[in-house]
């Protein structure tokens, strides 16, 4: 039987990553709109990968018999927090919405750390060996972010660079999870 407290984290779990969905769709509408269209692929194919992140804990927690809350999921409304409605995307803006991106993983980076220390105070060396995958997958998300990061302020900044990178990003296809 799995931990009360862990229950909740694993429950409050599946909100952030369905969240997450939301959040990369949010960025790929706004991506779509301004005609880069690899930029909003890339963040649709991350988008389904967090479903299939929520859908690993809610397994985990059906197949330990632990009760599954699922809660509002909020709404993530970048347009508005980055001030870009109607803005040029080129520039600080396009940088701003990549940085936000890798905040929010170091954000879920955390959520993925504080649930590992809870089982490992918990000595639940089955749920530590299940939360592994997790932590590998933030540190793959984390660093594919500032690669997307360090590429773009390097060379987005002219239109041929960023129609380079839009292309690359344009190639990556989701592959669900077994
Ligand atoms: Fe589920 O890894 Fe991103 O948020």
């Amino acid at each position: 039987m799995l931990n009360k407290k862990l229950i909740t984290l694993m429950n409050e779990q599946i909100n952030k990553e369905f969240y997450s969905a939301y959040l990369y769709l949010d960025f790929a509408n706004i991506y779509e709109e301004k005609g880069l269209l690899g930029f909003a692929n890339w963040n649709k194919v991350q988008a389904h990968e967090e479903i299939d992140h929520g859908m690993l804990i809610y397994r985990y927690l059906q197949d330990n018999n632990a009760e599954i809350t699922l809660m509002t999921i909020e709404a993530p409304n970048v347009k508005h927090a980055e001030a870009i409605n109607g803005a040029d995307i080129k520039g600080e803006k396009l940088l701003g919405l990549l940085k936000a991106a890798l905040k929010h993983e170091e954000y879920i980076t955390s959520l993925i750390n504080n649930m590992y220390c809870v089982a490992q105070e918990l000595k639940d060396y089955k749920t530590m060996q299940f939360l592994d995958w997790f932590v590998k997958e933030q540190g793959e998300e984390e660093g594919s972010l500032q690669n997307l990061l360090i590429k773009t302020q390097l060379f987005g900044s002219d239109s041929s660079g960023l129609y380079t990178i839009d292309n690359e990003l344009a190639a990556r296809t989701y592959m669900p999870l077994q």
